[in-house]
């Protein structure tokens, strides 16, 4: 069965600093809620490049501990162009429990193939835990060949990728060449052509909301009825243009208060959430959740 992991949003208060209960709230809701396999701690959607490392350390404490107890699988994403930041996370989450790892590509200063290699070999170096590649070439610049993933995951504690990449041609090569190494795909409105070319699973910003159509998708392409699979795909996708057209992060945080689940502001940099916005979500929650 594939597997369906949430990328945790991160609450902030409106001076913008963590709310921890709301934050905690995000958690419950999607193992009591949502009943997701996983979440993806610390990545994109958890406005995680925007922390300082005590605060990111603060929220992978959050996730584990309010995690205790149900049997979800938690991944944390580490990486940071930073790299002693990025092992020093790596040391601290492993101490908490995590089993999983997961690091964005260095981005910013076009680091060659050489230094990517050396970047992530030295992630691992010092841990027990796997490591999960993080591919979001539309955000950070950095395109890794076929060639380059065999060469990273030769490394045998890199285990996989989480694939948020439109080129479905290189994830079908991917797939084709590393049967036994883990794909998760990134691009929500793109999980039925991902499940098509056999990823092992999706993690998502969506799922937060959308959990429920996500994994009847998934049981349906399993089941082999795949115009069921594709119709669910459209109905989330129509849910999917609207939280982009209306700003993703603050929209997906205006839906979940919706719902009942105190999900807090975005951080600046990112525009505070204005009147038109606040109306477009709700709407939005009236349109797909009411
Ligand atoms: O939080 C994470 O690191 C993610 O899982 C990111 C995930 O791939 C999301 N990408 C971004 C940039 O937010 C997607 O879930 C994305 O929001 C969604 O497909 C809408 O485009």
């Amino acid at each position: 069965m594939k597997k369906l992991y949430a990328a945790l949003m991160t609450a902030f208060d409106e001076s913008g600093n963590i709310d921890e209960q709301g934050t905690r709230e995000m958690v419950r809701y999607n193992i009591d809620v949502n009943q997701i396999d996983g979440l993806y701690v610390g990545g994109s959607t958890g406005e995680n490049f925007m922390l300082g490392t005590a605060e990111k350390k603060r929220v992978f404490e959050i996730a584990i501990d309010e995690a205790k107890g149900s049997n979800i699988d938690l991944i944390a994403q580490v990486g940071s162009p930073n790299l002693h930041e990025a092992k020093e996370l790596a040391k601290y989450v492993t101490d908490l429990g995590y089993e999983t790892i997961s690091a964005v590509t260095p981005f910013y200063y076009n680091f060659n193939f050489e230094e990517i290699k050396h970047y992530y070999d030295e992630i691992v170096k010092d841990v027990d835990t796997k490591l999960v590649v993080y591919s979001i070439p539309a955000l950070t610049g950095v395109s890794l060949s076929l060639d380059n993933f065999a060469k990273l995951f030769e490394n045998e504690k890199i285990i996989g990728v989480k694939y948020t990449n439109a080129d479905f041609y290189l994830l079908e090569r991917l797939r084709d060449r590393f049967p036994d190494k883990l794909i998760l795909s990134g691009f929500d409105e793109m999980l039925l052509p991902a499940l098509a070319l056999d990823v092992d699973g999706a993690i998502g910003s969506t799922f937060n909301i959308n959990a429920q159509k996500a994994k009847a998708e998934i049981s349906a392409f399993e089941a082999g009825d795949i115009d069921k699979a594709r119709k669910l795909q459209h109905e989330s996708n129509d849910l999917i243009t609207d939280l982009l057209n209306n700003g993703i992060y603050a929209t997906l945080k205006l839906v979940l208060q919706e719902l009942g689940v105190n999900a807090g502001y975005t951080r600046e940099p990112m525009a505070k959430a204005t009147p038109e916005v606040k109306a477009g979500a709700k709407k939005i929650y009236e349109k797909y959740f009411k």
